[in-house]
């Protein structure tokens, strides 16, 4: 017979207990109750590796923001919880890297690393972005604390250019070791456009991959603090963002110059038509590579097919509407026409607070 509880479990214990269900539920795998009473026995729960997978599976599937959730049960996942030493941690991180990269053909990918251990740079690809005494900066403005915080920590700067990828800062058994990437687990593309070869001359550039390594994958109660993990792009996110907005790489007047667009009045709306090309430049410079890119008109549409199987499932879908919809011709897709229930449910990804705050 199951164990009386006087005493309520804890949120921890409580959340246990909800995965195992859900997994179990799920999965069709049987002994739910064998596991129920095991983890109640002991007040704590040791994760499967099958139940470590299903559970990150799951939350991707409920990240309220990401767009691109439809492929969530094809999320491959590393069960290394234990490897828990910065050298082991970073021969892992370049090997995610080149794995998930697969020669362009991308696949979703998460990497589960023991306690202790988290990375302080908030995706495993980043430029540097450096201050200069004038107020400008050279490289991405959005990485500049994590720069001089690298820098702090004893980094001695890259070459400069706008483009200097950032070395690791991994934590691992209470000391923080910085690692320069190798250039083999290292993969970006170089931005063209179709028929505007002065584009071409900006230089402009992009990591294939993006691999976020700053959010706790909280599944089970537990909180694994370093579980990078990664899909492919969205053009509008390099396209239509990081490139383009003007607290980041602010290339859209000078792509402007490059088309040759009346960029003396507003309303010739050249912002938007710079905004554009870069989309397309992008779009055109992955596809040439042979990386994997979504564009914004077929994500939003397999999102709708995300929904409808998850109704299949009998499963609610919950999404942030503002983070849903792209950044381009918004209202040419069909999220910008839904309403979302923004609830937060694990298991789930939740952000950390900078290593420098
Ligand atoms: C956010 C697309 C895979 C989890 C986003 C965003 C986009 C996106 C466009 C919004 C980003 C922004 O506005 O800054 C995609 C595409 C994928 C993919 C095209 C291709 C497979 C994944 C995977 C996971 C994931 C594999 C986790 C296993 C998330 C999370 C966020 C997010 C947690 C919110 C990040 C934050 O709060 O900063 N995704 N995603 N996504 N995605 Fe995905
Ligand atoms: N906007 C960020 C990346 C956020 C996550 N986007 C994804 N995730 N596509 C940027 O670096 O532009 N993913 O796991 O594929």
């Amino acid at each position: 017979s199951a164990p009386r509880r006087l005493i309520p479990p804890s949120p921890a214990l409580q959340d246990a207990l909800d995965f195992l269900e859900l997994y179990h539920a799920e999965t069709g795998t049987p002994g739910l109750t064998t596991r129920r009473r095991q983890v109640l026995a002991t007040g704590t729960i040791t994760l499967s590796t099958d139940e470590l997978a299903h559970g990150a599976r799951v939350a991707w599937r409920n990240s309220t923001r990401c767009v691109g959730r439809l492929p969530w049960a094809a999320l491959n996942v590393r069960d290394l919880r234990h490897v828990t030493q910065a050298p082991q941690v970073f021969a892992a991180l370049c090997d995610h890297l080149r794995t998930a990269f697969n020669g362009g053909r991308i696949q979703p990918l998460m990497s589960v690393f023991g306690p202790g251990v988290r990375i302080h740079n908030d995706q495993l690809l980043r430029y540097a972005g450096y201050r200069q005494s004038d107020g400008s900066v050279v490289g991405d403005p959005q990485n500049v604390a994590l720069t001089e915080h690298l820098l702090r920590l004893g980094w001695a700067g890259g070459p400069g250019t706008p483009f200097d990828l950032l070395p690791l800062a991994i934590e691992a058994e209470g000391q923080v070791t910085l690692f320069d990437l190798p250039a083999d687990a290292v993969q970006e593309v170089a931005i063209t456009h179709p028929d505007h070869p002065a584009i071409d001359a900006l230089g402009l550039r992009w990591p294939a991959l993006p691999v976020i390594s700053n959010m706790t994958l909280d599944v089970a109660g537990q909180q694994f603090t370093c579980a990078p993990f990664n899909g492919w792009y969205l053009q509008t996110e390099i396209a239509a963002r990081n490139l383009a907005d003007e607290g980041r790489y602010n290339q859209l007047p000078v792509v402007a110059r490059a088309l040759d667009l009346d960029t003396t009045r507003r309303r010739s709306l050249w912002l938007d038509r710079a905004l554009l090309e870069l989309n397309v430049a992008t779009l055109h410079s992955f596809d040439l590579a042979g990386v994997r890119l979504a564009d914004h008109h077929s994500v939003t549409r397999q999102f709708q097919a995300f929904e409808a199987a998850e109704a299949r499932a009998g499963r609610p879908v919950r999404g942030l509407w503002s983070w849903l919809i792209p950044p381009l011709s918004p209202a040419t897709t069909p999220v910008w026409h839904q309403q979302y229930d923004d609830t937060e449910v694990k298991p789930n990804f939740t952000a950390q607070r900078p290593a420098w705050q």
